[in-house]
């Protein structure tokens, strides 16, 4: 029994995942086990985030330490609350993070790999912009039991399990899928709780809206200068906050483009495609949406060879990308 099964607004995340087990390939709890273990420590990582502002003020008036104590930053932390979440279950074999030069062995029993970019857009910490967490989830190729291998980890999008965000915003939100359309949990502080606010989430076929740091114009092909000035001549909308997850989720709910070009800077694009473009470009096809590298390769059907790989990302409505496209 794989089919959607229509969950009530308001339903509790726990309830929700549990309520849906039945649509995962492998069945057991594991995977379930691994979206709670994510949404526990997006809670610790929200607080922090939302403490931001504060932890210089509290640091000094809380300074009796003369050892100084040095405050961890933001994405270091992240970092870690989210490897202590999903070292502690086992499920997890081993764990990859932008954070992290090469990957974190967990657990050789255990059957999944994560990949994960714990705190996206960190540069807009400071300046109190809305920020996020990515994360894959793969099943391993080798048996359980066996030390990682490489095959675990260099996997293609397309063969994630599980992927989604977490969007500290104005309200802090989940969205993931496992596969069987895309859902979107609203976190309520006061308890502690996600619960179900946007089921089912449709990514509008066509959008007004383009994102792209347009500031490095200048470098950008002829073929993505020549659908920036079509969007123009449409009058479309520009907005871009420089924070991945939160220019995609306004997209995937509006109608839009987001778009990681090549640039002089980074000539493959600025964006990694383990802890970036695979569990967006995933959300994205789950929604109705589509992602590309530009030039009419599909996202999640790349080979990494590399950890830290970076790829062109263009992501958003299905017919603006493949509108987008036809300029290459
Ligand atoms: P980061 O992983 O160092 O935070 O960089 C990723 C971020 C994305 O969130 C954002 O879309 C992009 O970098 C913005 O880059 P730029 O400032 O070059 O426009
Ligand atoms: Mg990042």
């Amino acid at each position: 029994e794989t089919s959607r099964i229509a969950q009530p607004i308001g339903s509790a995340l726990d309830r929700f995942i549990k309520n849906n087990q039945n649509q995962f390939q492998y069945a057991s709890g594991e995977l379930s086990q691994i979206l709670r273990d994510i949404a526990l420590a997006s809670k610790v990582v929200n607080r922090e985030v939302n403490k931001a502002g504060l932890i210089d003020i509290m640091g000094a008036v809380g300074s009796t330490n003369m050892a100084g104590d040095q405050q961890q930053k933001l994405d270091v932390l992240a970092n870690i609350r989210f490897t202590r979440a999903l070292a502690k279950g086992g499920e997890v074999a081993a764990l990859i993070s932008e954070e992290s030069e090469t990957y974190v062995d967990l657990n050789n029993d255990g059957k999944y790999v994560i990949a994960i970019d714990p705190l996206d857009g960190s540069s807009n910490i400071d300046v109190n912009v809305s920020i996020g967490t990515i994360f894959s989830v793969y099943r391993r190729k080798s048996p359980a039991g066996l030390p990682i291998q490489e095959e675990d980890i260099l996997q293609k999008g397309s063969e994630q399990v599980a992927a989604g965000y977490i969007l500290y915003g104005s309200s802090t939100m989940l969205v993931y899928t496992t596969g069987y359309g895309v859902n979107g949990f609203t976190y309520e502080p006061s308890l502690g709780e996600y619960f179900l606010s946007h089921p089912d989430m449709q990514m509008p076929d066509n959008g007004k809206i383009y994102s792209i740091n347009e500031g490095l114009s200048n470098s950008f092909d002829t073929s993505v200068k020549e659908y920036l000035n079509d969007c123009k001549e449409k009058a479309f909308t520009a907005r871009y906050i420089g924070s991945l997850v939160a220019d995609f989720h306004r997209n995937l709910l509006k109608g839009g483009i987001y778009i990681y070009p090549p640039t002089a800077k980074d000539p493959k694009g600025k964006l990694r495609l383990m802890y970036e473009c695979n569990a967006l470009a995933f959300v994205a096809e789950q929604a109705g949406g589509k992602a590309s590298d530009g030039r009419g390769g599909r996202i999640l059907d790349i080979q990494p060879t590399g950890l830290h790989q970076r790829t062109p990302f263009f992501v958003g409505s299905k017919h603006m990308v493949e509108h987008a496209e036809r300029f290459a």
